[in-house]
């Protein structure tokens, strides 16, 4: 095997990418990723340890978030953006590492010996690729068996979805160190190779909590620095003139394209999991947000091809571009592709450049205008939750159905438009993630003036569809598995992961998950989902919505 890797759902035959990253991850690029991830556990041992003597580093827990946010799946290809990464973390766990010694020193404690000569970062390129191929997870398992290594997997791809969330909640100034010991004490229990199932399990749900504390601070971020998410009818075809298309999740990039192209007749349009930036009042008070333009992350190749103006990719989930367009995407933040520029938010004017070279939208394409309505995160929801209430203990409203995740591109994903169709009419969907665009440009009405199809946003969101739910199980004193509602979910990266854990966290039953199940989860631990939480696949609308009913 040139490399192992199984933290999606789109890894190869179901089982895993042994030759190259089915997403187009090189075999080189996921060894450093697994030695990346290796050095981030080797830091989170000296944080925690000072951390217990008192210190606080705050450069390392920052780093901590980057390099687990990095290995996200379609965060990062570019070999030399993982290297930079890792000399960055052989610096910092030398220094790191003398700052543990003078600490103890000063304490009067007997320093323990975290790391040895061996483990210290090769010189070179090949040396790194050497040093990884020793941590290659098949190796792992070869030696503790599937379960084990299972576990300790599910717990590092949980803490890779939390540290997105992180990221984005520190880029606008939420910074909470409680949540960066969450995080370093998770990392150093995996460093230290765990074994017990059981405390692996218990950790694997606690890492649940840990996302839920980073999705509420992004919550916090994203709604102080921009207001509550409103009702928004969002415009989905285009509108002649130049144009920027901004795909990711990251709304202070938003924020400092549409600063940056006030007044330079461009228009900007959201792109996959950015639709729902145009439900917040400070971002739609930008009069060139003109609205959203094509779908998920997995239609991005065709869609930016058609794109006529610039691109603006924020993290996941990037592709390798076409020829067609190479000249005119850009990359910002943590995302990173080779031969793709790499800009800051302190300055677009390359991406502003490219879109003014650009054809931009033609008269004749802006023909008719068509909108979908979005913006029911828990705020709005909540304001009406006396409505939704009352249309609940009248009987108009019958269930609620999250469906909602990540979407994908294999096949069977169609599963979700089907299910959302066959919806009965008298039950309301709730969705959120880029798992959406498979039915949110459907008709589906409304109940009483209450909308069927209730977008709530992003995946970080939720945060808000968790709240909702809560406060409806509050309404009706009851269990939340007790209310009618059900959970039909879509994965495909570690952020998913996260939610999943969170949920399970939280205790939530009876979670339908698709469109297969993740290859790293072995049958054993599948079994354990399914005793303590009876987590099912995905079978067939018709036949889960009878179960579900
Ligand atoms: Fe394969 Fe997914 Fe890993 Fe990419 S991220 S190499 S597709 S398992
Ligand atoms: Fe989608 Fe990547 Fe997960 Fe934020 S954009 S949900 S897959």
């Amino acid at each position: 095997m040139t490399m192992f890797c199984y933290q999606c759902e789109q890894t190869a035959k179901c089982t895993g990418c042994t030759v190259a990253g089915v997403c187009g991850k090189s075999p080189d690029v996921a060894a450093l990723q697994d030695l990346l991830v290796h050095a981030a556990k080797g830091l989170a041992r000296y944080l925690t340890r000072l951390k217990a003597l008192g210190v606080t580093d705050g450069e390392g827990n920052l780093f901590i978030i980057k390099a687990l946010f990095t290995t996200v799946t379609n965060v990062n290809f570019d070999a030399d953006r993982m290297e930079e990464l890792l000399r960055e973390a052989q610096q910092l766990g030398g220094r790191l590492k003398e700052l543990y010694n003078t600490t103890c020193t000063k304490a009067g404690v007997e320093p323990e010996v975290l790391c040895c000569e061996d483990c210290c970062l090769a010189g070179t390129r090949e040396g790194l690729l050497e040093q990884a191929a020793e941590l290659q997870i098949d190796k792992r398992t070869a030696e503790l068996g599937e379960d084990i290594v299972s576990l300790q997997e599910l717990i590092l791809y949980g803490l890779k979805g939390a540290a997105a969330y992180t990221d984005h909640a520190i880029t606008l100034g939420v910074v909470d160190d409680t949540l960066f010991d969450e995080f370093n004490a998770t990392l150093d229990y995996l460093a230290g190779n765990p074994t017990d199932v059981g405390e692996l399990t218990g950790k694997a749900l606690h890492v649940g909590d840990i996302n839920m504390k980073a999705m509420e601070n992004l919550d916090k971020a994203n709604t102080d620095a921009y207001g509550h998410p409103e009702p928004t009818a969002v415009r989905v075809t285009p509108i002649a003139g130049k144009c920027i298309l901004v795909s990711g999740h990251d709304l202070k990039d938003l924020d400092a394209l549409l600063q940056q192209t006030a007044d330079k007749g461009i228009n900007v349009y959201t792109h996959g999991e950015m639709l729902p930036c145009n439900a917040y009042p400070g971002l739609k008070k930008y009069p060139h947000l003109v609205g959203n333009y094509g779908g998920a992350w997995q239609d991005q190749v065709k869609e930016f091809d058609a794109f006529p103006g610039a691109i603006l990719m924020t993290t996941n989930c990037i592709q390798k571009p076409r020829d067609t367009y190479l000249g005119r995407i850009f990359t910002t933040g943590l995302v990173a592709f080779p031969n793709v520029v790499h800009v800051t938010r302190d300055d677009f004017s390359p991406v502003i450049e490219a879109a003014l070279a650009a054809d931009g939208f033609s008269k004749d394409e802006d023909t008719e205008e068509k909108t979908i309505m979005i913006g029911f995160a828990r705020n709005a929801v909540l304001g009406v939750a006396d409505k939704v209430i009352d249309a609940v203990k009248s009987g108009a409203i019958k269930h609620f159905f999250l469906v909602g995740g990540c979407d994908g591109a294999k096949p069977g994903r169609n599963y979700y438009t089907e299910f959302a169709e066959k919806v009965p009419d008298d039950c309301v969907i709730l969705t959120l993630a880029c798992g959406k665009y498979r039915f949110n440009k459907l008709e589906f009405g409304d109940i009483g003036g209450i909308p069927r199809l209730l977008d709530i946003g992003q995946c970080n969101d939720a945060y808000s569809a968790i709240q909702i739910t809560v406060a409806l199980a509050e309404a009706f004193e009851c269990d939340i598995n007790e209310l009618p509602l059900s959970m039909v979910l879509s994965w495909y990266e570690q952020k998913a992961v996260a939610i999943l854990l969170t949920l399970l966290n939280l205790g939530v039953k009876n979670i339908r998950l698709g469109p297969s199940l993740p290859a790293f989860v072995s049958p054993a631990v599948l079994n354990v989902l399914v005793e303590n939480f009876n987590i099912a696949p995905v079978t067939t609308p018709e036949k889960d919505l009878a179960e579900l009913l």
